[in-house]
C-alpha cells in the first residue's frame, strides 16, 4: 500500500502527485495542514523529523524527499516508464534532481516573501518566536524569519530571482536540440521540474521566461498540458489561495526596481 503525508499548496508534494498520476498509481491521502503547523506535531515528527513534506509511506516502509520518491515510485511500476535507460540520462536525471533542491529553496523564497509573509504576519511576535524555534532546521528558520521581517528586500530574494533566472537559461540550453529535457520523450527530468514553473506562475511571475525563453515557454505549456498536471493541482489546490498568491506575488516583486533585470 502507497500512502503519501503531502501539503495541498506544497511544491514537492505537487511534484510527487504528478509523479503519481503519470504512473497511475493508486494512493492514500494523509494530507498534513502545513499552514496550521501539524507538521510540528510528535506525530508528524515521528514520520520525519525533519518537519517537512512529503514523506512516503510504502508498506511501513517510509521515503523523503520529493525527487528520490519519484524516482521510487517509477521504479515501483513498468507503467509509463519515466527514467531514461542510458547511463548518461540517467546521470543527467540525477543532476535536474540535485538543482531542483536549488530551485525548491528559491521559489520557498519567493513564496515566503510574499504570500506566506502576508499570512504570517497576522501572528503575534510570540506565535512566530515559537514557530521559528520549532523548526529542526536553525537555518532554514532564520531564512524564513529575514523574509517575513523584510519581504522582498531580504537578499535571500535576490539570490532567489538570479537562481531561478539561470534555471531558466539552464532549461533553454537543454532544450536546443530536443522538445523534452532530456531527448524527444518526456521523462523524470520534466516531471521533477513542473511543480516549481507551476508556483512561479501562481507568484505571477511567469515573465522570468516568456519573452525571454521561447522554448522553456513552450516546454511549460507541454507539461501542464498533460493529464497528470491536472490531476496532480486540480483536486488539492484552493482557487482562492492561488489568487491571492499570484496578487500577492505580483505586489511584492513587480514594486522593486531592483528586480527588473530578472522580470
Ligand atoms: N528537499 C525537500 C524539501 C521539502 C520541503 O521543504 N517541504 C516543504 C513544503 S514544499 C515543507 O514541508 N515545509 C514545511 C515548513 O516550512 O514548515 C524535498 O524536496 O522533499
Amino acid at each position: 500500500m502507497l500512502a503519501l503525508y503531502h501539503g495541498a499548496n506544497s511544491v514537492c508534494s505537487i511534484k510527487v502527485r504528478i509523479v503519481l498520476a503519470e504512473k497511475n498509481l493508486e494512493w492514500e491521502d494523509r494530507h498534513v495542514d502545513l499552514p496550521a503547523g501539524e507538521q510540528f506535531t510528535p506525530e508528524y515528527l515521528a514520520i520525519n523529523p525533519r518537519a517537512i513534506v512529503p514523506v512516503l509511506d510504502h508498506d511501513g516502509m517510509l521515503i523523503n524527499e520529493s525527487s528520490v520518491i519519484c524516482e521510487y515510485l517509477d521504479g515501483l511500476s513498468k507503467y509509463n516508464p519515466l527514467l531514461p535507460n542510458s547511463p548518461h540520462d540517467i546521470a543527467k536525471t540525477h543532476i535536474w534532481g540535485i538543482y531542483a533542491l536549488e530551485y525548491h529553496d528559491s521559489v520557498n523564497t519567493l513564496t515566503f516573501s510574499s504570500y506566506q509573509r502576508q499570512m504570517l504576519l497576522s501572528k503575534t511576535p510570540e506565535e512566530l518566536a515559537a514557530r521559528w524555534a520549532a523548526m529542526p532546521d536553525q537555518i532554514r528558520a532564520h531564512k524564513l524569519k529575514d523574509l517575513v521581517e523584510l519581504g522582498a528586500d531580504s537578499n535571500y530574494v535576490y539570490v532567489a530571482l538570479e537562481r531561478l533566472a539561470r534555471m531558466c537559461s539552464d532549461i533553454e540550453a537543454a532544450l536546443d536540440t530536443s522538445s523534452w529535457l532530456i531527448g524527444n520523450e518526456y521523462s523524470l527530468a520534466d516531471a521533477l521540474l513542473t511543480a516549481y514553473f507551476y508556483r512561479i506562475e501562481c507568484l505571477g511571475m511567469t515573465m522570468l521566461w516568456e519573452q525571454r525563453y521561447p522554448k522553456t515557454t513552450a516546454w511549460y505549456a507541454q507539461v501542464k498540458a498533460r493529464e497528470s498536471f491536472s490531476i496532480a493541482t486540480g483536486p488539492w489546490l484552493n482557487e482562492e489561495a492561488v489568487r491571492k498568491i499570484s496578487e500577492v506575488g505580483k505586489k511584492t516583486f513587480l514594486a522593486h526596481n531592483k528586480f527588473i533585470k530578472f522580470l
